[in-house]
């Protein structure tokens, strides 16, 4: 059976390009966001996220009729769950994954299932998730059989297929990348890669549903173990007077030798947290993966101290002022260059301490955002390059976006704190 219409739950910025790719090779598409504005936002062609090429894409499938929003899901073929999976606030020392939201979308769909359809779960999960999903729809809909029941001739397949693609770089990843194919049954994963194959130009590889899940945390964690010792290494050469960037180039020479770049911490919904989805479900065991998040956790800190250290250092400099004098600013919010996501951001999390500790000015440079988040609003002042550059005493490069690269930063007059590493070298 064909899929003629494919359904996207969540769109965010997996959920968002992953229905523009559908529906930018002519299937109908109908995305499902609890968020009205983000619906009429997408309904008029329009999108809510900074990702490059996915505005002329959403614009034309919008315009061809081929993608439309709603926040009540409909009947389709398939459906492709892509909504969070954050954390639980219950002060936890180890954070556990929170399921919620795949609850919810699982029980929004349950009513428009019919038998034939296609369930996948594209959300970053712990081992198990899918299992979970398929018995919430299962108990919604006991008129249907779930692939838990009756693994192979079940009504409706589900598979676990996790979405892999780097921000700023989605539309050409989801083509190009392999897929991780879990399904629950061996139909399952025969559906999932004939629905992928509609634009998927990697290998899709087929695996279980649990062994899909722990792939995709083993990637990301894989990461943030390799970011922690390039962010342990920047801490080690500050202390010991080292260019960490230039040692890092030199170690790179060796042909076996790859180490990442250090930055102020580590952000996005996917490294700063997936992690602790291997750690939280067998305690004591991931302890390099846990360590790892500690370090890139604590970086952040690492930082504020600095800029404090150099605060200290200009007042010391310029007895006739005081620090309510002096302004300081924070060159990028985002979690990494050019994008505007500033979920699980070092450099907002610093920018917002600063604003806290220092009696002066604070100003903040985010090329890619129009306001403030709300908890930085009354704290900092939103601010372009060249009024940071002219009135800042002190300047923080938390992210290394191409408007900042750009500048020439030997016509800085203010003392420079480079997290990046794009000044000073
Ligand atoms: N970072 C460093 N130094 C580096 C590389 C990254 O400090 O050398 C920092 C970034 O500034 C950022 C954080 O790490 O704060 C994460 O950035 P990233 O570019 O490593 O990854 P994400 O979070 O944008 O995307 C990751 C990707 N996973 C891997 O590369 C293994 C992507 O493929 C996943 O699809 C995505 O997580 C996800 O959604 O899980």
């Amino acid at each position: 059976m064909s899929f003629e219409t494919i359904s996207v739950i969540g769109l965010g910025y997996i959920g968002l390009p992953t229905a523009a790719m559908f529906a930018s090779r002519k299937k109908k598409v109908i995305g499902v966001d609890v968020n009205q504005k983000t619906v009429d936002t997408i309904n008029r062609g329009e999108i809510h996220i900074v990702e490059p090429e996915l505005d002329i894409i959403v614009r034309s499938a919008v315009k061809e009729g081929y993608l439309k929003a709603v926040t009540i899901p409909e009947p389709a073929d398939a459906f492709l769950i892509a909504v969070p999976t954050p954390f639980k606030s219950n002060g936890s020392e180890i954070p556990e994954p929170d399921l919620g939201y795949i609850e919810k979308a699982a029980k929004a769909i349950a009513p428009v299932l019919k038998k034939g359809d296609l369930v996948i779960l594209e959300s970053t999960s712990p081992v198990g998730a899918t299992e979970q999903m398929a018995e919430w729809l299962a108990n919604s809909r006991p008129d249907l059989r779930f692939p838990q029941q009756l693994s192979e001739n079940a009504d409706v397949s589900i598979a676990h297929c996790p979405e892999r693609v780097l921000p700023g770089h989605v539309v050409r990843e989801l083509v190009q990348n392999d897929r991780v194919i879990g399904g629950m049954s061996d139909m399952c994963s025969k559906r999932a890669v004939e629905l992928y194959k509609a634009f998927v130009e990697g290998e899709c590889v087929i695996t279980n549903a649990r062994t899909a899940e722990m792939a995709k945390l083993t990637e990301n964690s894989c990461r943030d173990v390799q970011i922690a010792f390039a962010n342990e290494l920047s801490m080690v050469c500050d202390q010991l007077e080292i260019d960490v960037w230039e040692l890092i180039t030199l170690a790179n020479r060796h042909p076996r030798i790859n180490i990442l770049q250090p930055g102020p911490g580590v952000g996005g919904h996917c490294i700063a947290v997936d992690p602790w989805f291997i750690v939280s479900k067998t305690p004591g065991l991931a302890r390099l993966i846990e360590t790892a998040r500690l370090v890139n956790d604590s970086k952040p800190n690492w930082v504020i101290k600095k800029i404090q250290m150099a605060l200290a250092e200009y007042l010391l400099e310029h007895p006739d002022k005081t620090a309510k004098e002096v302004t300081v600013s924070c060159f990028g919010l985002a979690f990494k260059a050019d994008i505007d996501d500033l979920r699980e951001s070092p450099a907002l999390e610093i920018a917002r301490t600063l604003a806290e500790l220092h009696p002066g000015r604070t100003l903040v440079v985010e090329p890619n955002i129009k306001e403030l988040p709300i908890k930085l609003q009354d704290a900092v002042e939103l601010v372009s390059i060249v009024t940071a550059l002219e009135s800042s005493e002190l300047i923080v490069l938390l992210v290394d976006h191409h408007h900042f690269k750009a500048i020439d930063h030997r016509n800085i007059n203010a003392k420079v704190i480079d997290t990046r590493g794009i000044w000073n070298r």
